[in-house]
């Protein structure tokens, strides 16, 4: 490198370390109105909620009283890990004193949370899951965090969050933060989808990459097979088309927001169905599938319940679910196609039985 070059390549390596969440999120307004410093600031804030996750799982381990169970069971029916614990509290701490999040909804929590100071000023809600992949935890998996930020409507006196009952094309921003081998966080505020990554010698997140977006198909399908007999024949037909077919792969890596991840980058699709015996399936609508619903169609990909767009169901209470086939615009189609098949068929059938 000549020496004229090398003032430029520092001048480019200083405004990329520099290039941190919350000026990113004003530059994507290309203002400073207060909607703008609004997002940059609770952008900033789930920022710090990353950082102390962060570094309660990268010390666990080595920590007392961290990991495992606490014993109690959550409004999802599900064993609650310590860490759950630990990162529900850290998103409700970072937003006291904020003026900004008024309601937080959490999948930890049966009702939202209020944060008195917050209202009526703040006039945002953060929904979220606190830990995605709880089951990762206590064996140093990947686990993430998923959030969504929505307006606040009206007071909600009674306490009913009803304004959240709306479809996911309101959300003003959505993303997760993927904690692997680094920390890294995903966003978007309808503007393209951008990733950031922790550096812990700067205790910032700084820009990785900008306007990401998925390949139009990909070699992954990602799903618990062992719910095969669980699935309606749609799915499994699938399920058969890929072992039978060259060019797919299955990865699973029991965090959403890990698997969810490589087909942002690598595509492919990743499916969580209805089963049998939770015919609506697993994953939560309003801080899980939709928040990567909205990332992923901003990235040019495609999130869907077998029969509809995740981001156009309106959920009838905050808990939720939905089935989730998310990932490249193709495969996800691909998926869709199997499920119009099978429904073609049962009709023709059923006309054929009444005849
Ligand atoms: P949690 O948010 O409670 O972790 O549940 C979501 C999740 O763990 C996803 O991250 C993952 O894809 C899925 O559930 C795993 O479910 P299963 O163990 O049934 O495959």
């Amino acid at each position: 490198m000549t020496n004229q070059q090398q003032p430029v390549a520092q001048e480019h390596a200083l405004d990329r370390d520099c290039k941190t969440l919350s000026r990113h999120v004003l530059e994507q307004f290309q203002s400073f109105s207060a909607e703008a410093q609004d997002l940059s600031a609770i952008m900033n804030r789930i920022a710090l909620a990353a950082k102390l996750i962060s570094r309660r799982l990268s010390r666990a381990g080595l920590m007392a009283g961290v990991l495992g169970f606490t014993g109690e069971v959550n409004v999802q029916g599900e064993s609650v890990k310590k860490m759950d614990v630990y990162a529900n509290e850290v998103f409700i701490s970072v937003f006291k004193q904020s003026g900004l999040v008024c309601r937080l909804a959490s999948e930890e929590l049966e009702e939202p949370y209020y944060i008195p100071e917050n209202c009526p000023i703040g006039r945002y809600t953060l929904l979220y899951d606190p830990i995605d992949g709880s089951s990762n935890v206590d064996i140093n998996l990947n686990v993430g965090s998923i959030f969504s930020i929505r307006q606040q409507e009206g007071n909600d006196i009674d306490g009913e969050a009803r304004d959240l009952l709306q479809d996911g094309r309101n959300q003003i921003a959505g993303g997760y933060i993927l904690y692997g081998p680094s920390t890294i966080l995903v966003y978007s505020i309808g503007n393209g989808v951008h990733s950031f990554i922790l550096d812990p010698s700067l205790g910032e997140f700084i820009l990785s990459q900008e306007n990401i977006q998925i390949p139009k198909h990909g070699p992954v399908y990602s799903t618990n097979e062992g719910n095969f007999w669980q699935w309606n024949e749609a799915i499994r037909d699938y399920t058969r088309y890929v072992h039978r077919h060259e060019g797919y792969t299955a990865r699973y890596s029991g965090a959403l927001v890990g698997d969810l991840h490589r087909i942002l980058l690598q595509g492919g699709v990743f499916i969580y169905p209805g089963t049998v015996k939770k015919p609506e399936g697993k994953l939560r609508l309003l801080y899980e599938t939709a928040p990567l619903a909205f990332l992923v169609e901003q990235a040019g990909g495609k999130a869907s319940t077998g029969t509809q767009d995740i981001l156009d169901v309106v959920p009838e209470k905050l808990h939720a679910r939905t089935p989730l086939i998310i990932g490249s615009k193709e495969d996800v189609d691909l998926v869709e196609s199997f499920i119009q098949d099978r429904a073609r068929r049962d009709s023709d059938e059923a006309v054929v039985a009444g005849s």
